[in-house]
């Protein structure tokens, strides 16, 4: 009778354990394939997320670092100093350099009588006394122009005179201050090549350099 039949069907399923569906999929090698292919997928959603949540961070980090203002801020700074130098070159035909005047490229800082002869001080090196740089008095010695004694000094936004390569021999080939992989572009077509050390105020590590050129 159909009432005999109930409790031996329940029973099946009962030994079985599992769902006659579920054991039929995991005897079929394409159905279980697909559900690895599924989970591995997953997981490079997972991993692409995670990377891309890591890579906001680390943007966020190196922003609060030294800032998109502070960026434009230097930025501005160095354009306004390559100016400077343009105009003084444009002006005396050549370099704001002291005697005697180097033959070769030279790499120097933002101090001493060449920065008082941009900024209009040092009548040996700017007889005309044009004010070729103008920037804003530097607070704490940061982020501007000050005196030091004899010497003009103008610094970054963290307190760092600035890095500065110039063309003397006028060949318009600089060494490159900035290792490149495979040492790619070691001499670059430059007349001024000029740079902050950064927030971390290493000229040695790049990641947060600031540079004319880059
Ligand atoms: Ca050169
Ligand atoms: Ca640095």
């Amino acid at each position: 009778m159909a009432a005999d039949d109930i409790p031996e069907k329940k029973a099946a399923v009962s030994v079985a354990g599992i769902n006659p569906d579920d054991h039929q999929k995991s005897q079929n090698p394409i159905l279980s394939g697909c559900a690895c292919l599924g989970k591995a997928m997953m997981m490079l959603m997972l991993v692409g997320f995670f990377l891309l949540v890591f890579s906001r961070l680390m943007e966020a980090y190196i922003a609060s670092d030294y800032g998109t203002e502070g960026y434009s801020k230097t930025r501005s700074a160095l354009m306004k100093i390559g100016n400077a130098i343009g105009s003084y070159q444009s002006e005396y035909k050549k370099f704001p350099l002291p005697d005697p005047y180097p033959k070769k490229d030279v790499s120097l800082r933002t101090e001493g009588a060449w920065m008082a002869a941009l900024v209009g001080t040092d009548i040996t090196l700017n007889p005309k006394g044009f004010k070729f740089l103008e920037m804003p008095a530097a607070e704490n010695g940061k982020s501007g122009v000050y005196q030091d004694k004899d010497e003009w000094v103008v610094t970054d936004l963290w307190g760092e005179k600035y890095y500065v390569v110039l063309d003397v021999d006028l060949d318009r080939i600089i060494s490159n201050p900035e290792p490149l992989p495979n040492d790619a572009g070691d001499e670059v077509n430059y007349s001024i090549m000029i740079y902050s050390s950064g927030a971390d105020r290493n000229p040695d590590t790049w990641g947060d350099n600031i540079g004319n050129w880059r």
